[in-house]
């Protein structure tokens, strides 16, 4: 098949995930077309089965805001009659289906059918979209898709409750590519990073305000004080400062280390013992099955999707919203019993299994083919 992605190209979940899709897709012989503003970060290399187009907007000084969707549409029209795509998949609802939608009428115009897929990831439903600014253009779009998935069952029932949806949401799992999963985890360079009785506990995101990065560091501070420890955050947001400043408040600035934005987060989370991801909204939480596929077990609130990547008692623990007392507690618990953190770490691994992508994009595969059936 001849595929477009749209998606976002930065460090977010949602553009990981539609990176990741589309480089196996093009391993299992698909041909891939990413059309979005940036290479995404994860697209390592273009291939004669994996293109990138970007969306070029212009400046106009008449625009306060540049027409990102139609400069989108515009481009998938274009890159869909030069290659003969035969369906497109968007990732994040917004603006993505919205422009998916316009690129199909026109396309209809002519006389070409494209049929289109939508993925939901999480904010572009709970936080973003069900905004009253966005909420009847993209309950618009998303009824408009000719197929809806979702990451979880979680982001199902959300997003049947918030919006007016005619049709059926499929729900499709994030999943990790095991096959390349670097295999030598006895490389990892531990030692640079911490003191041998000391415990690495990680934390990955776009450290925005709904990652409640300020509890991750109250956690942090409690178990430290048990516990001989260090916090490593990777990512950068617009939460990082009032992190810093708090961690120095508690006094505890010399064990927080901020390492940014990195493409290498298997090189900390193979010598990592705990991941915490205390955040307020979550659909699916990939970044705690990227930590589980390396056998890090995790510490996380019990929020959307998350409990069905982390198993209370088996692959880490879940904690109501904002429970400081009750992550630490937990956390604690793992740490301070070396035989218990390696049952922890095992079962960890074993849940991230069940992700693999070797189950997961087949079900992807299985709908592409149901819509191209359905239109012939
Ligand atoms: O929340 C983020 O860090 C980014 C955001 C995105 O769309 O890039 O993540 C959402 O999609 C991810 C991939 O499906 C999910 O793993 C995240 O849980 C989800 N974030 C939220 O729901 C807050």
């Amino acid at each position: 098949m001849k595929i477009a992605i749209v998606c976002y190209p930065t460090f977010g979940g949602s553009g990981v995930v539609a990176t990741e899709l589309g480089i196996s897709l093009s391993k299992r012989g698909h041909e891939i077309h990413f059309v979005t503003y940036k290479q995404p970060v994860r697209l390592e290399y273009l291939s004669h089965n994996i293109k990138y187009h970007e969306v070029i907007v212009p400046e106009y000084p008449l625009f306060h805001y540049q027409p990102y969707e139609l400069a989108l549409s515009s481009k998938l029209v274009t890159v869909v009659k030069e290659h003969q795509i035969d369906l497109l998949h968007v990732h994040y609802a917004i603006p993505h289906a919205y422009a998916g939608f316009m690129a199909q009428q026109m396309l209809k115009a002519e006389g070409i059918e494209l049929p289109m897929m939508t993925t939901l990831h999480g904010t572009d439903i709970t936080l973003v979209g069900s905004h009253s600014f966005y909420k009847p253009a993209v309950n618009f779009s998303i009824n408009q898709s000719n197929v809806v998935t979702s990451v979880s069952e979680s982001l199902r029932q959300d997003t049947l409750a918030i919006f007016d949806i005619n049709k059926d949401i499929h729900v499709v799992p994030n999943f990790i590519d095991f096959e390349n999963l670097p295999k030598n985890v006895g490389d990892c360079q531990r030692d640079l990073m911490a003191e041998e009785d000391e415990k690495i506990i990680t934390h990955v995101s776009n450290l925005r305000p709904v990652k409640r990065i300020d509890d991750m560091i109250q956690v942090f501070d409690k178990i430290q004080q048990k516990i001989k420890a260090k916090l490593i955050i990777i990512g950068d947001g617009p939460e990082r400062e009032n992190a810093s400043k708090l961690a120095h408040k508690l006094g505890i600035r010399d064990r927080v280390m901020f390492l940014g934005k990195s493409n290498e987060i298997e090189k900390i989370l193979c010598y990592s013992d705990l991941f915490l991801l205390p955040s307020e909204k979550e659909s699916f939480g990939l970044a705690a099955l990227e930590a589980m596929a390396y056998g890090v077990p995790v510490i996380s609130t019990n929020v959307g999707g998350v409990p069905e990547v982390n198993r209370h008692g088996e692959s880490g623990y879940l904690s109501d919203l904002g429970d400081i007392d009750d992550m630490a507690n937990n956390a604690v618990k793992i740490l301070s019993d070396p035989e218990q953190l390696v049952q922890f770490k095992m079962r960890a691994r074993q849940i991230a299994l069940e992700f693999d992508m070797q189950r997961i994009v087949p079900l992807y595969e299985k709908l592409y083919q149901s819509m191209l059936t359905k239109n012939s």
